[in-house]
């Protein structure tokens, strides 16, 4: 898949490109159904919230070893519709994924993800430039009352804003005061909602200021993530690193792969079994 100049440069200005229907239905109902299989499956990086102990997040779903891996996410993450794009956005065919997730956001008692960038947790995970970017992928329908995604166009070109620890949810996130959010989103374009039917996908750069609401819905939201990062950017030494399901240790370039999700896996996941 070719992106035109045109979508090079509203990355470039804009810090995300929205790719509706990327991602087709037959596609979308393998993936869920391998979100379904990992559900139960006890990982260190699956992290649960609310009376269900339902997932937040899910993590290392790209690896071909490990509790959590999942062939069709792998194969995903490896085609030219992701992968492809991410080199053109990166400007480099050199990747890997720092992590890969999926967040389920649960009908009504989902916790929210508070005004971000990503790169102010990564940069703390050794990485020394902002050279990276996340693919999304929608697993189901998602709507404003849903708790979309919400983009705030530009604020990639901010740079690094401070970020403190928010431990509010299960998920501690390197956040951005509300304090420097109200100020800086005065002078700002509108958050755009990432919202639409299953399969839509959105590219944003490790510097964007994202952020979700509660899913007020009767349904839950799931979606996927893939954080591409440059071989050359891979995070140097730091004390006590992040496990490896967060901040990978497969420094290997990614090779591209057929651009099709194949069938799921049939067997059930191996339950507490430790990633390799
Ligand atoms: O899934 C969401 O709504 C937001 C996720 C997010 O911002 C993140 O994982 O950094």
């Amino acid at each position: 898949m070719q992106l035109t100049s045109a979508q090079r440069e509203a990355y470039a200005r804009d810090g995300f490109l929205i790719f509706p229907g990327l991602v087709s239905p037959a596609e979308v109902a393998v993936l869920r159904g391998e979100v379904e299989r990992l559900w139960d499956v006890e990982h260190e990086g699956t992290v649960r919230e609310g009376s269900k102990r339902a997932p937040k997040s899910m993590f290392r779903l790209h690896e071909a070893d490990g509790a959590t891996a999942s062939a069709p996410f792998r194969a995903l993450s490896r085609s030219p519709r992701v992968l492809g794009v991410a080199q053109q956005l990166m400007g480099d065919d050199r990747l890997y994924l720092h992590h890969s997730k999926v967040n389920v956001k649960a009908a009504i008692e989902g916790s929210i993800w508070p005004w971000h960038q990503d790169f102010g947790a990564w940069r703390l995970d050794g990485i020394e430039r902002p050279d990276m970017s996340t693919f999304m992928v929608m697993l189901d329908d998602a709507t404003e009352i849903s708790g979309c995604l919400y983009l705030l166009p530009g604020s990639h070109r901010w740079g690094r804003t401070d970020a403190y620890l928010d431990t509010s949810t299960a998920y501690r996130l390197w956040s951005v005061t509300p304090e420097d959010m109200k100020r800086r989103m005065a002078d700002s374009p509108a958050p755009v909602p990432v919202a639409g039917r299953a399969g839509t996908c959105a590219i944003f750069h490790c510097n964007l200021m994202h952020a979700s609401g509660h899913n007020l819905s009767h349904r839950d939201r799931w979606q996927a993530y893939f954080c591409f990062n440059t071989c050359a950017n891979r995070p140097h030494d730091v004390p006590n690193p992040r496990p490896d399901h967060v901040r990978s240790r497969n420094w290997a370039p990614m090779e591209m792969m057929p651009d099709a999700v194949p069938p799921a896996a049939r067997e059930p996941a191996l339950a507490g079994a430790v990633p390799g």
